[in-house]
């Protein structure tokens, strides 16, 4: 689209939200202020460098083989820069244990140190972006009983509280180094197929896991554990050992900060609602943002009325600050690049379209029991030209406009990783 069109098209939709009461110029430099934390594991299936020919297991899968998938850290950081060109605003990327600088050696997981992350984090500094980080409790031998912090075996337990107590010293350190604290998301896969009768002792192993690993202090300027639980996986229908109520508990207890994936609960259970109730109990919330779809968790996002939910839920607890924005899905059946940037695209017109809303306005029509006037304007709002502030946005950032990432993410393919074999 041409540019004058696109700008009479912006100054049009700043009207018509003034109109409404609303400030657009302002949501739009709130949305810039929104920093995503983008998954590594995306463009890679969850392979990692540490055994990358190795099976992902864990109770998660990646179906599809589309080509091109990056096999090496520098094909990674290559095509998360190709994203992150494709996307307006600054954000951050969430690394996983498993994606360390391993210099073709097998480094174990109890034995990986900062130093295996340094080149991650100095590629960061120079793309201008920040660090998360995950420890990687999945796709290892010593997870094969389908237990790793909660297994009876006291010397499995050690193994992997020593894998979390070294996660957090390397997230501690990225957060050092980048003058802004690292969210080190920590999610298990401890589980069963079928009926388990031991289900409170492995939640105590757990619980005391835990307490034995995060006992070890370390200021929250550097380093932000967060805890994120699960209804079931593949082969842990039946029980999960980390469950909701697990880790609310836990986290409230031990005043830390809770994940919450929207693939985890049962299929009509959103996690929109969960949010003014959990702000009021734990200091900070991190969102895995992803679109369950029957008994997969983690398809592509898109903007659909969950994602759009979550958003309202977002802006209108008045607690943006608290709530970390992290995306979570893997799909290997479709162009991967395409899949970031429809998922982050999305994520971010969900986030514009919260933040145009009159929400004072909807709260006098509440308080004064105008449930129609309400609901109506709910609807109305919905056809807003909200599309034509995020495509100036875009405009003025210096990334492709409307569907112009189609062509760009084709070429990337042409040029890149159809090349990849
Ligand atoms: C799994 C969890 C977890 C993983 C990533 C790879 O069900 O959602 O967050 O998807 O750590
Ligand atoms: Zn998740």
């Amino acid at each position: 689209m041409k540019e004058e069109l696109l700008k009479k098209a912006f100054v049009d939709a700043i009207e018509q939200y003034a109109s409404l009461g609303v400030d657009a110029v302002k949501a739009i430099e709130q949305l810039d202020k929104l920093s995503i934390s983008i998954h590594c594991w995306q463009a890679d299936d969850v392979s990692g460098f540490e055994n990358p020919d190795g099976e992902l297991t864990g109770g998660i899968q990646t179906t599809g083989n589309y080509p091109g998938k990056a096999r090496t850290i520098e094909e990674l950081k290559e095509d998360l820069e190709k994203v992150i060109n494709l996307i307006p605003g600054n954000h951050r990327i969430s690394l996983h244990a498993t994606y360390g600088d391993f210099g073709g050696e097998f480094v174990d997981r109890d034995l990986i140190e900062p130093k295996h992350f340094q080149s991650w984090i100095d590629w960061a500094k120079e793309k201008g972006v920040k660090l998360d980080f995950n420890s990687t409790f999945f796709s290892h031998d010593k997870a094969n009983s389908g237990y790793t912090l909660a297994d009876f075996d006291p010397e499995i337990r050690k193994f992997w509280k020593e894998h979390l107590r070294r996660c957090r010293l390397i997230a501690a350190e990225i957060g050092r180094q980048q003058g802004d604290a690292c969210i080190h998301n920590i999610w298990i896969p401890d589980g069963e197929k079928d009926k388990t009768v031991s289900r409170y002792e492995h939640r105590k192993l757990l619980q005391e896991s835990l307490d034995e690993v995060l006992s070890e202090k370390i200021s929250t300027e550097y380093l932000k554990d967060t805890i994120e639980c699960k209804l079931f996986g593949i082969g842990s229908e039946s029980y999960v050992v980390g469950s909701h109520e697990f880790y609310m508990g836990y986290a409230v207890k031990n005043n830390m900060v809770l994940t919450l994936d929207a693939g985890h609960f049962h299929p009509t259970e959103g996690i929109a609602d969960k949010l003014s109730s959990m702000l009021l109990f734990v200091p900070e919330i991190t969102l895995h943002v992803s679109r369950p779809e029957r008994w997969d968790s983690d398809h592509v996002v898109i903007l659909n009325d969950d994602l759009m939910a979550i958003s309202q839920e977002i802006v209108r607890s008045g607690h943006m600050d608290r709530i970390h924005m992290g995306l979570d899905y893997f799909d290997a059946s479709i162009n991967r690049i395409g899949a970031y940037v429809v998922g982050i695209r999305s994520a971010q017109k969900a986030m514009l379209q919260a933040l145009l809303e009159p929400t004072d306005k909807l709260r006098d029509y509440e308080k004064q029991d105008k449930r129609f006037e309400r609901l109506a304007y709910l609807e109305e709002l919905k056809a807003m030209p909200w599309t034509a502030l995020y495509n100036y946005y875009c405009l003025q950032q210096g990334v492709p406009v409307g569907d112009a990432y189609i062509k760009e993410i084709q070429e990337y393919e042409e040029q890149i990783t159809s090349k990849r074999n």
